[in-house]
Formats: C-alpha cells, sequence, structure tokens
C-alpha cells in the first residue's frame, strides 16, 4: 500500500469515527408499572390491556395534558424521545365542529414538534370517514383513518357502539439539545360537543417512555 492512500485511509477512519455516536444515556425510561410518576404534573396512571399506562386523557373531562420534567442530565448533543402512543375510542380527525378536528400535540421546552390530529374511524361503505394529518402535522388532509399505525387491532378504552377500539402509533423524535434540563409535554384539544361521556368517546395514553441524551 503506497503512503498516500495509506494517509486517505486512516482520515476516512478518523473522520467516520468523529461522526459516530460516542456516548448514549438512557435517562429517563418508564413502564409506568411501578406507579412512578416522579418529575410528571397531571400523572394519571391507569390499566389498559393489562398494562399500566400514563393517562388516559381529555381535556373535556381532566387536565388533558401531562408534562414530564428531567434535569441534572449529563452533557450531551442529541435527545431521543419515544414512547407508545394509544389513541382510543372514535377520534374524529379532521372533523370541524362539533366533533372536531382532535388536535394531539408534542412539545418539547415549550417547541412544536408535533401539531396533528387522529381519527380512528372504520371506513365502511357508506360512512364518511374522516381523514386525519398523522403522520403530517394539522391541517394536512392526505392520511387516511389510523394512517402510519403501529397496531390498528387492540380494544377500546370504552366498549360503546362506534367506539373503534385502539390505534397504537410509535413515536419517536431525536433532535439537538444541549441543555441540562429538558420538558417534554404531550397536549390534547380535543372537540366533542355532542358527547355526553366525554373520556368514553375519545381519549388518549401514552406507554414505554424512553428518553436518551446522546454525544456526538
Ligand atoms: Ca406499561
Ligand atoms: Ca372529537
Amino acid at each position: 500500500m503506497n503512503k498516500q492512500l495509506l494517509l486517505s485511509l486512516v482520515f476516512i477512519f478518523l473522520f467516520s469515527c468523529k461522526s459516530k455516536v460516542t456516548n448514549e444515556a438512557v435517562v429517563y425510561t418508564n413502564d409506568f408499572e411501578s406507579n412512578d410518576l416522579s418529575g410528571i404534573s397531571n400523572g394519571v396512571i391507569s390499566q389498559y390491556n393489562g398494562s399500566a399506562v400514563l393517562g388516559q386523557y381529555n381535556v373535556n373531562e381532566n387536565a388533558g395534558n401531562f408534562s414530564l420534567s428531567l434535569s441534572k442530565l449529563p452533557k450531551h448533543d442529541i435527545i431521543t424521545i419515544s414512547f407508545d402512543l394509544y389513541i382510543h375510542d372514535s377520534w374524529d380527525g379532521n372533523k370541524t365542529d362539533p366533533n372536531g378536528p382532535d388536535i394531539w400535540q408534542m412539545l418539547v421546552d415549550g417547541k412544536t414538534y408535533i401539531n396533528t390530529t387522529f381519527s380512528n374511524q372504520e371506513c365502511i361503505p357508506g360512512n364518511f370517514c374522516s381523514p386525519q394529518s398523522y403522520p403530517l402535522n394539522y391541517p394536512n388532509s392526505n392520511s387516511n383513518p389510523k394512517g402510519a399505525a403501529y397496531r390498528t387491532d387492540l380494544p377500546g378504552v370504552c366498549a360503546t357502539p362506534g367506539a373503534n377500539g385502539t390505534t397504537e402509533y410509535k413515536i419517536t423524535k431525536t433532535f439537538s439539545h444541549t441543555s441540562g434540563t429538558v420538558v417534554l409535554q404531550c397536549i390534547d384539544k380535543l372537540v366533542q360537543k355532542d358527547s355526553s361521556t366525554p373520556m368514553c368517546d375519545e381519549s388518549w395514553s401514552v406507554d414505554n417512555i424512553k428518553i436518551k441524551a446522546i454525544t456526538l
């Protein structure tokens, strides 16, 4: 091997190492099975489908949001937040007043990373199935109900007629972040002016939250 080629290979090796993840620390993980709500405001735990989950939430019956605050994070360049999001029962997607739009948001440090709608309706002949915005942001109307879902065969929270079960989404966001603190907020703006049992009609919960601080 000539000297020039060897130097080139060393350079490529060093360069590729620099862009690799050098350290990855799990700074938060919670499956809620031990009822641990430390760092969480508006925390509510319930049993869903054999697992403890953070929820259910519905702004028409409770706070409609939770906030998770972490501090003393190790030095890092990037954060990855992931969790399971359960959309329960009859969300109306981009329908308008009095049933929607059914908006759900994820904010980190006050900045909006997701501002979307979910539709949990069945697309059967003769039934208008309202579109949803997810995986894009509201008011995009190009996604079918349950679009980009991870699972669509889960039971609803309330077995009311037309409740449409539960849809599971895998949420993962990675972004630049260097602060020693981080605040995750999930918020709904559910609209359901005709419902006498709002929480039964539509709600949401999350499980298996994991936050990683990564150094490059
Ligand atoms: Ca759980
Ligand atoms: Ca609704």
